[in-house]
């Protein structure tokens, strides 16, 4: 059966404004990601859920950064220590950790935790660039700021909890960008990640940009991340996530993309750990957005039509 893979619930909404995506690990797993990763041939293990307080007992703008606005800071703070503790542990055990978001903000914990005693590239797989920092930020919302924390932008330069020193620019790869505010934009463009664009998924097909991703974070790395936003998705596939944005990747796309990461995995053991974010039982149209999530997870871990 190979390594364990481990599941880990972290249902946590602080980072984003439509409420509903702290529902999403028990979505996904009623989907059937334990049955679905079984097949692909893994052994997974639940480990359950962090303990998360509801947002509703929170004050969003207690303990602000001196420059900008990030809502609940600090109990995005509080979630992602005890997160990157637990992913540490598991991988110290031999273990893969699977971290079912919740929302975007959660990969800030996953990677920090994957990265502490690791060089990690990074995959990120979502519309969305999520660099911007508290003072870029339009919307306060954490959930578009997790690669700036863990790259330690801006005011998350010294917040060390966030900042994971191991993750350079360099080893990152978006795929399938099509949502970028105007200050990212040049934040993006000043730095060393690598971007695949919708349009370069248009031009060159999914795999061979997949590929190239992989390239990008295997290099001078000691393994992978993979971060997968189900808003990468067009709407229409993915329909339950609170910042959808039109000309998405398509379901046979999706696919594709996390079987290329598992046929690469299965090579050269790249893959470290991985979150499944942003998925929204609310705004979901009969758990499908869930469904999905818990496929992609298999085929990044070997699922095969034959
Ligand atoms: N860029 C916008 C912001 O910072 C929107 C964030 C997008 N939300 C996500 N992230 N789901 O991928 O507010
Ligand atoms: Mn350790
Ligand atoms: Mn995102
Ligand atoms: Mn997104």
């Amino acid at each position: 059966m190979g390594q364990p893979i481990k599941i880990i619930g972290a249902p946590m909404d602080y980072g984003a404004d439509r409420r509903g995506v702290d529902m999403g690990p028990s979505a996904i797993r009623y989907a059937g990601l334990a049955d679905g990763l079984s097949r692909a041939g893994v052994d997974p293990v639940d480990a359950g859920d962090l303990s998360i307080p509801r947002a509703e007992e929170r004050d969003p703008d207690v303990e602000q950064p001196t420059q900008g606005h990030a809502k609940f800071l600090r109990e995005v703070e509080d979630v992602c220590t005890r997160l990157a503790d637990r992913v540490e542990a598991i991988l110290d055990n031999g273990e893969f950790p699977l971290v079912l978001g919740g929302d975007h903000s959660v990969a800030i914990g996953s990677m920090r935790g994957s990265s502490s005693d690791a060089d990690l590239g990074a995959i990120w797989f979502d519309a969305h660039a999520d660099l911007n920092t508290p003072e870029t930020s339009p919307s306060g919302n954490v959930h578009g700021m997790p690669l700036a924390a863990t790259l330690g932008r801006g005011a998350f330069a010294d917040m060390t909890w966030a900042h994971a020193p191991r993750v350079n620019e360099e080893s990152i790869a978006y795929v399938g960008l099509r949502s970028i505010d105007e200050r990212e934009r040049d934040l993006l463009r000043d730095s060393e990640m690598t971007a695949f664009t919708m349009a370069d998924i248009d031009e060159r097909g999914m795999t061979a940009v997949v590929e190239n991703a992989l390239d990008v974070a295997t290099t001078d790395t000691d393994g992978v991340h993979v971060s997968l936003d189900l808003d990468w998705l067009d709407p229409k596939t993915a329909p339950g996530v609170g910042t959808p944005v039109r000309g998405g990747v398509t379901y046979r796309e999706a696919h594709a993309a996390l079987e290329t990461v598992s046929r690469r995995h299965e090579r050269d053991g790249i893959l470290r750990s991985m979150d499944v974010v942003e998925v929204n039982p609310i705004l979901d149209e009969g758990n499908e957005t869930a469904t999905l999530a818990a496929e992609l997870a298999a085929s990044a871990f070997g699922k095969r039509i034959l």
